[in-house]
């Protein structure tokens, strides 16, 4: 590699995490690559256009118009920069296990342009070990380095929350664990010249659990108040005032809400990476487990309030009822539905019989549907799932007939025999 490299960091995947990331370098005066395998990406970014939320054009323009950010889907680009991070989907597979194939794609990629002292560092979301187990041969055979030796490699896990705009990227806290103390300094020093707190672990392996560890606590946390949801349904007990009360504790607890279901591409996948990886030391997560099961039967137990609501405020079964969807994105004000809890109720109801549409501005199609217009009388019930802060729930309450509440949007508007709340 150059004396000086052409560029300070080369970011793999113009993801949701790859983008503001290779901003967040070239807005500290750093020179950021960006790598895609999407021309047509490539081609966007490098006009100023950017196709992340959090990133907008007029953000983005200026320091590809002042050269700090290249994008490019030639890898040989690579080789002129310092540091290499990869940031790019970890999805799991049709049988629910760690899909690496973005990841062992990207180290096949680079292999060959892999250059002596330089420092590559894997952000995606894995199971404890990928970074030495899976990672590191490709690289060093594909270039004939030896990593530690002749590159530096570490793990530094992404912990960007899309549409969240009181932590960014450059103010959220980086972990960074190398595969030796030199590749840890180095990994480390990489993002201490954009990001503002780096904390260093001694493997990339911590680093990957880290990360795991904080999405399984928030599965393991909801699903712990999506049973006692459950429960408190059976006792007649307001599970949202106990939430809320239990809130006011200003020590030794944290806050979840019970809801329909778990969605994202984080929180409904992650956890499972760690309970692949573990039954190879014979170990079974049953923390996580469990809180799979529980969160992945909410669907159902929606559904059965549902029909209890029908029921008992229109006399109605669900088969021939005329029921909308409120809300279909995964979580609120923003409109991705990956995973969304949405799309097994919509079945659920379906195969029930139901008439469903849905209703959601930020998502223009879902499920082979287009999202309807809100008109409530139009409907037997509906149903609260996803509580965009757009929404006039007093509205909804005085013109729909039957509303069923899995989110406590109506609070203060609750009409008894009209609103059902989870
Ligand atoms: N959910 C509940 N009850 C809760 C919180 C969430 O039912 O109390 C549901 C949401 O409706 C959603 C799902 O869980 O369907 C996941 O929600 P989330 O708030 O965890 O948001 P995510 O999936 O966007 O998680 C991201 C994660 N960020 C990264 O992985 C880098 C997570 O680590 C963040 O903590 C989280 O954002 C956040 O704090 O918002």
């Amino acid at each position: 590699m150059s004396a000086t490299p052409l560029y300070d960091v080369a970011v793999i995947g113009a993801g949701y995490v790859g983008v503001p990331l290779a901003v967040t370098f070239a807005e500290a005066g750093q020179r950021a690559l960006v790598v895609d395998v999407r021309s047509d990406t490539i081609d966007a970014l490098n006009r100023g256009e950017s196709h992340i939320e959090d990133v907008s054009n007029e953000r983005l323009a200026p320091l590809v118009t002042n050269g700090r950010i290249v994008a490019t889907t030639d890898y040989e680009q690579v080789k002129q920069a310092h540091a290499i991070l990869i940031a790019v989907g970890t999805p799991l597979s049709k049988q629910r296990e760690p899909d690496l194939s973005a990841i062992e794609a990207v180290a096949r990629s680079l292999a060959p342009v892999l250059q002596r002292d330089q420092v590559v560092v894997l952000e995606s979301t894995t199971w404890p070990g990928t970074t030495r187990e899976v990672l590191q041969p490709i690289l060093e055979q594909g270039s004939g380095l030896k990593a530690g030796e002749d590159f530096r490699l570490a793990m530094s896990p992404e912990r960007v929350d899309p549409g969240r705009e009181d932590w960014t990227t450059k103010t959220t806290p980086k972990v960074v664990g190398g595969i030796d103390p030199a590749s840890t300094k180095q990994a480390a020093d990489v993002y201490r010249a954009a990001i503002d707190a780096v904390h260093e672990v001694s493997t990339p392996d911590a680093a990957e659990l880290t990360k795991l560890l904080e999405n399984i606590y928030r599965a393991v946390n909801i699903a712990l108040v999506n049973e006692l949801a459950q429960l408190c349904d059976r006792m007649e007990i307001d599970v949202w005032e106990v939430v809320e009360a239990a809130a006011t504790k200003p020590f030794g607890f944290a806050s979840f809400k019970p809801g329909p279901g778990l969605g994202g591409h984080c929180i409904p996948i992650d956890p499972f990476y760690l309970t692949w990886k573990a039954r190879e030391y014979d170990f079974s997560t049953r923390f996580i487990e469990l809180a799979g099961e529980v969160n992945n039967n909410m669907p159902y137990f929606c559904r059965s309030l549902i029909s209890q609501a029908l029921n008992h405020g229109a006399r109605k079964s669900v088969a021939g009822a005329k029921i909308l969807i409120l809300g279909v994105a995964y979580k609120p004000d923003i409109g991705d539905y990956r995973e969304s809890p949405a799309e097994k109720l919509v079945h659920l109801l379906r195969n029930a019989g139901a008439d469903v549409s849905y209703h959601d501005p930020f998502v223009p199609e879902f499920d082979g549907m287009t999202s309807s217009p809100l008109e409530p009388e139009q409907y037997d019930c509906i149903a609260i799932v996803t509580n965009h802060s757009s929404f006039d729930y007093a509205d909804l309450v005085r013109r729909g007939k039957v509303i069923v509440d899995f989110r406590n949007a109506t609070k203060g508007h609750e009409v008894d025999g009209k609103v059902w709340k989870l």
